[in-house]
């Protein structure tokens, strides 16, 4: 396969102005009759190059002349043309014909429940028609649709309703016309028989919007969250951008077979059902947080990334770390500011951090690539979004938002590199960011190290940081870092700056620009204690020699709740890394955690959802990514006791708490989640003293339960135990939700997480179970996406059997959906990070799989870059 070079970027040749597709939807074949207004861009060229995949071609005129087959010739991937090199303008007709209801890869036009639907981005329009199939060639579409009025009701594509009709053979026939140009990546089309649930949005310019989000029927209760973030996100991008929707309608579409998320096509967003449909009885809390910020997501979208789009694929950041960023900043101001911070971080820890210290580590702007779809990575979206983020911290808020209003001035309309964003944003803001650019080629995660020096004499205090990073080549120029610093003294008190830039004031952002680089602060009668990289102002690793005591100092005091939890989870990884080093189970813990941990469970002033998350001890996985060598065996084994411990050490507070949150409303500025996170982490400690009286109180919560939060918890707090209330419960829970797929996922996902002696057979088990299916993406995830990438202990068991399982799926989809068989590679591709026996057992599956028959160029990337 070739690989695609950045560097290789050349203008297109031939430009298209505007579109005229008519799309005959059939059971059998559907015709596609695109007319095509093209214009030169290159001087030389004699051929025109049309991207174009799984088409039969039908027939091609020129100026309205047929071609015969003589004067062009078709490939797999491409339709030559010959172009006279006097021509500057022409028009072209391309029929082809296609099967959408044979289309498993769920990319260009394809079936979901019986309902046309598509995905264009990345590379997906080739497969529905001919085309420049490239962002940076933006054209004006108007589309046709006709069909069946009786299966397909409802006919809908980008832009307005301009005609609606009944032909004389009784099919029915509708266009839709984009006044806005734009790239063939954000082309949808959906037709099916479809409820719709509608509502109105007044802009701030007194236009009104009509917001419609169309779903299977049966379903239209469950869109009144999905609504309500829409009106929410319309409104917040008004204030918080000045940026106004444009068209008079807004459609969202919630299909089942989805190979992510959601889609940001102009005014027709298509969703993955998980991320639109939602009520308390079917959907956790975090299922309405993750609705809230996918439709936020993706509606602001419409400003940055259609709008203004990328100019190549290599620019992808330009958009995605850019929307995530914002949809960050969305979900602080709706939510808690804090437990927000603290839940990306975990996001980009867990996933982003792992792949930039791996073998498919790769700068937010990727220079190369096989296949686009791979990097759609953490990399590109979460660092994406923390790069974003410095340059907000950066720039201070008022001077980022000048930098972005010239941004949308001068971009408009366009396809543009992350460079013009970033010159955008220097010339709004009068900020060089010369240096700060290197963080775009960049790969791998900075590492911090910490020296603090106090001379008590002259009262002056000096911290010196230097940065490396093993991934970005040898002696890498520095990296413009963003430092938020806040002084504490022994009291915890913050301290204020007596001299420097920030005289005066509590805390500071400070540059970090070179290798190494002190700053000194003056007027101690103690030494003070540094607050670093408040609020994450950094994707960084910080390699400083804290004490127990200094950790746990934080952990209690600091005011900046991001660091506060922080300590507490380097502070818990510490002792649990010490207990693996010492062969210890865990339950042998000091009294300065056990200590700053009482005084968090007592703390009535914080937001309980905080609370929840500074009680819950580091992840498996967060605690592998700091050995050098990953024990699965013992990180479970010491983090199991130490919950036990805890569990028994706060039995009491456990129990306070539990009846607090269970029976006490929320208090006020706090949403009834919190309390419900706190009170499902107080149960799922109490679960860990393994007394059979909390067993009772899970199942008590369960048949209780009016919502699904609970529910859930219920359940995770038994799956890892052998008792006949979890037998019971689980199988109640099928029998009770088999119709609705979603809820059933996540029966899927618990058990593929649970640690018995019997996850690997139940597993396999599972994947015979009638209700599993390798088609349907969200229940491949749900099953074998969550044990691969969520169950550390048996995806790694020692018998290559996790291992097995997991290059066995990758086989079975790597043809029929090469997209989502890719994205499975990854936990494969980590296999330096254990021991040599589990290193040749998955070494082996990542050689099996490179030597698949029909080995899509998707599945060879990742599994080529993951061994080599
Ligand atoms: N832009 C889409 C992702 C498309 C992925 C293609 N493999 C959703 C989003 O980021 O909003
Ligand atoms: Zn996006």
């Amino acid at each position: 396969p070739a690989t695609i070079y950045l560097k290789d970027y050349k203008e297109p040749d031939f430009l298209i102005e505007t579109v005229d597709l008519t799309v005959e939807l059939g059971e059998e074949e559907t015709i596609v009759t695109s007319r095509l207004a093209i214009k030169r861009n290159d001087e030389t060229a004699t051929k025109l190059s049309l991207n174009g995949e799984h088409l039969t071609l039908q027939s091609v005129k020129m100026d309205g002349h047929m071609l015969t087959p003589d004067e062009y010739s078709v490939t797999d991937e491409w339709l030559h043309l010959p172009v006279a090199a006097i021509t500057s303008e022409f028009s072209l007709e391309i029929i082809t014909r296609i099967k959408p209801q044979e289309n498993t890869a769920l990319e260009g036009l394809y079936k979901s429940s019986g309902n046309f639907c598509t995905q264009c981005e990345a590379e997906g329009f080739r497969r529905i028609t001919y085309f420049l199939d490239r962002p940076d060639v933006m054209a004006i579409f108007t589309t046709t649709i006709v069909g069946d009025g009786d299966r397909y009701p409802v006919m809908l594509s980008n832009g307005n309703l301009t005609l609606q009709e009944t032909l004389p053979d009784g099919r029915k026939r509708v266009t839709w016309q984009d006044p806005h140009p734009k790239p063939a990546y954000l082309f949808a089309l959906v037709a099916g028989d479809l409820a719709v649930v509608e509502d109105k949005f007044t802009t701030r310019s007194g236009r009104d919007v009509k917001l419609q989000i169309f779903v299977e029927k049966g379903n239209e209760d469950k869109c009144d969250h999905a609504m309500t973030s829409l009106k929410k996100s319309m409104k917040w991008d008004e204030e918080k951008y000045g940026r106004e929707y444009d068209l008079d309608i807004f459609m969202i579409v919630a299909v089942s077979d989805f190979n992510m998320g959601a889609m940001e096509n102009k005014g027709l967003n298509i969703f993955n059902s998980k991320y639109v449909l939602a009520s308390p009885e079917t959907a956790t809390d975090a299922d309405f947080d993750g609705i809230e910020s996918v439709i936020a997501h993706e509606y602001f979208h419409n400003w940055t990334g259609n709008r203004i789009t990328c100019r190549d694929w290599f620019q992808l950041t330009l958009k995605e770390g850019l929307t995530v960023f914002r949809d960050q900043q969305f979900s602080a101001d709706m939510n808690s500011a804090p437990v927000q911070r603290i839940s990306d971080v975990q996001g980009l820890r867990a996933a982003q951090f792992p792949e930039d210290a791996g073998p498919l580590a790769h700068p937010i702007q990727p220079q190369s690539y096989v296949e686009i779809n791979n990097f759609y990575t953490a990399t590109v979206y979460e660092k994406g979004a923390e790069v974003i983020r410095m340059i907000h911290t950066i720039l201070g808020e008022e001077n980022f938002r000048k930098g972005m209003d010239l941004y949308f001035e001068r971009h408009d309309g366009q396809a543009v590199t992350t460079e013009e964003f970033i010159a955008a944003l220097e010339d709004g803001s009068g900020i060089d960011l010369t240096q700060f650019r290197r963080w775009y080629i960049t790969p791998g995660t900075p590492e911090i190290t910490v020296n603090e020096k106090f001379d008590a004499e002259t009262g002056q205090y000096t911290l010196t940081l230097a940065q490396t990073n093993l991934k970005a080549g040898k002696d890498p120029e520095p990296l413009h870092i963003p430092l938020k610093l806040g002084l504490l003294d022994v009291n915890g008190n913050a301290v204020p700056f007596s001299d420097g830039p920030f005289k005066g004031e509590t805390e500071g952002v400070f540059d970090l620009t070179k290798k190494r680089q002190s700053f000194t602060f003056s007027g101690f009668s103690t030494q003070p204690r540094a607050s670093l990289f408040r609020g994450f102002s950094a994707p960084v690793k910080i390699r400083q020699e804290s004490s127990d005591d200094a950790l746990a100092f934080f952990f209690a005091k600091d005011e900046d709740l991001f660091n506060r939890w922080d300590a507490g989870q380097r502070l818990a990884s510490n002792i649990l890394l010490k207990q693996i080093e010492d062969a210890g189970d865990g339950t042998s813990l000091p009294s300065a955690f056990l200590d700053a941990f009482a005084e968090t469970l007592s703390d009535k002033t914080l937001d309980r959802a905080f609370t929840a998350a500074a009680l819950t001890l580091p992840g498996e996985q967060d605690i592998a990514q700091k050995m050098p060598v990953v024990d699965v065996d013992a990180i479970h084994r010491v983090r199991e006791g130490a919950r036990r411990q805890i569990g028994l050490t706060f039995e009491d507070d456990w129990r306070r708490i539990y009846e607090e949150c269970e029976n006490a409303p929320s208090p006020a500025n706090q949403p009834a989640s919190s309390s419900r996170k706190l009170k499902n982490t107080a149960l799922s400690y109490l679960i860990a003293t393994g007394q059979e009286e909390f067993i009772t109180l899970a199942d008590s919560q369960y048949r209780k339960s009016k919502n699904m939060t609970d529910s859930v918890a219920a359940l995770a707090g038994l799956k890892d135990i052998n008792h006949p209330v979890r037998e019971a419960m689980f199988a109640d829970y099928y029998e009770k939700w088999q119709k609705d797929a979603l809820i059933v996922d996540k029966w899927f996902t618990l058990q593929a997480m649970a640690t018995r002696e019997s996850t690997i057979d139940d597993i396999k088990a599972l994947m015979e179970h009638p209700a599993f299916t390798l088609r349907n993406p969200n229940r491949l995830r749900s099953l074998i996406g969550a044990f691969a990438s969520g169950n550390p202990v048996y995806f790694h068991d020692k018998s290559g059997d996790g291992y097995r399982i997991l290059s066995g799926v990758i086989a079975a989809l790597n043809k029929t959906n090469p997209q989502i068989a890719a994205r499975l590679v990854a936990p494969l591709g980590q296999w330096r990070r254990y021991d040599k026996d589990r290193q040749d057992l998955m070494v082996t599956e990542l050689e099996k799989i490179l030597k698949l028959p029909d080995l899509s160029d998707h599945v060879y990337e990742m599994a080529n870059k993951s061994l080599h």
